[in-house]
C-alpha cells in the first residue's frame, strides 16, 4: 500500500520536472497551449497519474491529494508566467514589424476643387435663400408651352427659330432659359411665391469668347399681392451688393422681354466699368393668367442672367470657353 503512494508520489514528481522543462522551452502560445492540455487537460498525464489513486490507502489518499493539488498549481502558475513572457514578445515584434518610417515620401492625393462655376451659382444661392427663397429646379427637355408659349412669346417670335432655339426630333427642345421651372412652380403653388431657378440652358450660339451654346442661368421670381418695381430694385441692390462685397451703383435701362412688362436691363459699376447684370422685370399678366393666377389681385418681379459671366468678372476670365476645357492646369487656380 505504501509502496503504491510512493509510487505515485514519484510520478508526480516526474511529471512536474518534465512539464517544467517542456514549458520553459517552448516559443510560441500554440506550442504552450499543447502543453497544457497534455499535461493538465481532462485526458491529461496529471489526471492519468491521479487515476491511480484509486488503489491507495484512506491514510495515504489525503498525502498525494494534496502533493497532485501542489504540482498542478506550479504547472498553472508556469504556464501563466510563460504565457505573460510569450504575449509581450508577440506585441514587441508586431512593434517592431509595425514601425512608422516618418521620413518615407508620401503619396500623391489628387485634391478635388469646385469649378467656379458651381462656386459662382452656390454663392448667388445663398444670396437669395438668405432672402427667404426657395431653390426650384426643373426639366432640361422642354415642351414648346413651358419655354414659350406659357410665358407669352407669340407665335411667330424669332427666338423660336430653328436658328436660335435646338429643337428635338419628336418636337420638343431644349429649354433655352430656366423660365419653364417658375412657369412649372406657379402651376403646382399658390402665392406668395418667393423662388429661384438655377440650370443648364441651350442656345444655337456661334460659340466664341463670351458666348456657349450651353450655360447656366439662374432666375429669380417673386409673386404677392402689391408687389411693386420698388421692390424689384432694392432685390436687385442688394443681391448686387452681397455679390460683390460693397454697395455698388446701378444702372436700369429700359428694355423688352415678353415675359414682363414693364422690362429693364440692369448694369452694375464694378471698378470704374458699367457690367452688363441682367434682365427683369415685372412680370406681364399675360403670364400669371397662363398659370391660373389673378392679375388684378397678383404682381410679381422677375430677373434672369448667365452665370458664367459673373463668374467669369468675379475670377478674372478672359473667355468663357476655359470654364468649359477640362483642363486642370486653369481650374486647379480656384
Ligand atoms: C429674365 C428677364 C426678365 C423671367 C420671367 C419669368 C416668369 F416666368 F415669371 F415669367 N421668369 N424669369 C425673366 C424676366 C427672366 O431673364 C433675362
Amino acid at each position: 500500500m505504501s509502496n503504491s503512494g510512493n509510487d505515485l508520489e514519484s510520478k508526480l514528481a516526474a511529471l512536474q520536472e518534465e512539464a517544467t522543462q517542456a514549458i520553459a522551452s517552448v516559443d510560441t502560445l500554440e506550442q504552450l497551449e499543447q502543453l497544457r492540455v497534455s499535461y493538465l487537460g481532462k485526458k491529461g498525464q496529471l489526471s492519468q497519474v491521479l487515476r491511480g489513486m484509486g488503489k491507495l490507502s484512506p491514510e495515504e489518499r489525503p498525502r498525494i491529494g494534496a502533493l497532485a493539488n501542489e504540482v498542478k498549481e506550479a504547472l498553472q502558475g508556469n504556464l501563466e508566467s510563460k504565457r505573460q513572457e510569450l504575449q509581450a514578445a508577440q506585441i514587441q515584434a508586431q512593434l517592431a514589424a509595425e514601425t512608422l518610417d516618418v521620413t518615407m515620401p508620401g503619396i500623391y492625393r489628387p485634391q478635388g476643387k469646385i469649378h467656379p462655376i458651381n462656386s459662382t451659382i452656390d454663392r448667388i444661392l445663398d444670396i437669395f435663400t438668405g432672402l427667404g427663397y426657395t431653390v426650384a429646379t426643373g426639366p432640361e427637355m422642354e415642351t414648346d408651352y413651358y419655354n414659350f408659349e406659357a410665358l407669352n412669346f407669340l407665335p411667330d417670335h424669332p427666338a423660336r427659330d430653328m436658328q436660335d432655339t435646338m429643337y428635338l426630333p419628336d418636337g420638343n427642345l431644349l429649354r433655352t432659359h430656366t423660365s419653364n421651372v417658375q412657369i412649372r412652380y406657379m402651376e403646382e403653388n399658390e402665392p406668395p411665391v418667393r423662388i429661384i431657378a438655377p440650370g443648364r440652358c441651350y442656345r444655337r450660339d456661334t460659340v466664341d469668347a463670351t458666348h456657349a451654346a450651353v450655360f447656366n442661368q439662374i432666375e429669380i421670381l417673386a409673386v404677392d399681392e402689391g408687389i411693386t418695381f420698388t421692390d424689384l430694385k432694392g432685390t436687385i441692390k442688394v443681391f448686387f451688393a452681397e455679390l460683390f462685397g460693397e454697395e455698388l451703383p446701378v444702372r436700369f435701362r429700359t428694355s423688352y422681354f415678353p415675359f414682363t412688362e414693364p422690362s429693364a436691363e440692369v448694369d452694375v459699376q464694378w471698378k470704374g466699368k458699367w457690367l452688363e447684370g441682367l434682365g427683369c422685370g415685372m412680370v406681364d399678366p399675360n403670364v400669371l393668367k397662363a398659370v391660373g393666377y389673378d392679375p388684378e389681385i397678383y404682381t410679381g418681379f422677375a430677373a434672369g442672367f448667365g452665370v458664367e459671366r459673373f463668374a467669369m468678372v468675379l475670377h478674372q476670365i478672359d473667355d468663357i470657353r476655359r470654364l468649359y476645357s477640362s483642363d486642370l492646369r486653369f481650374l486647379q487656380q480656384f
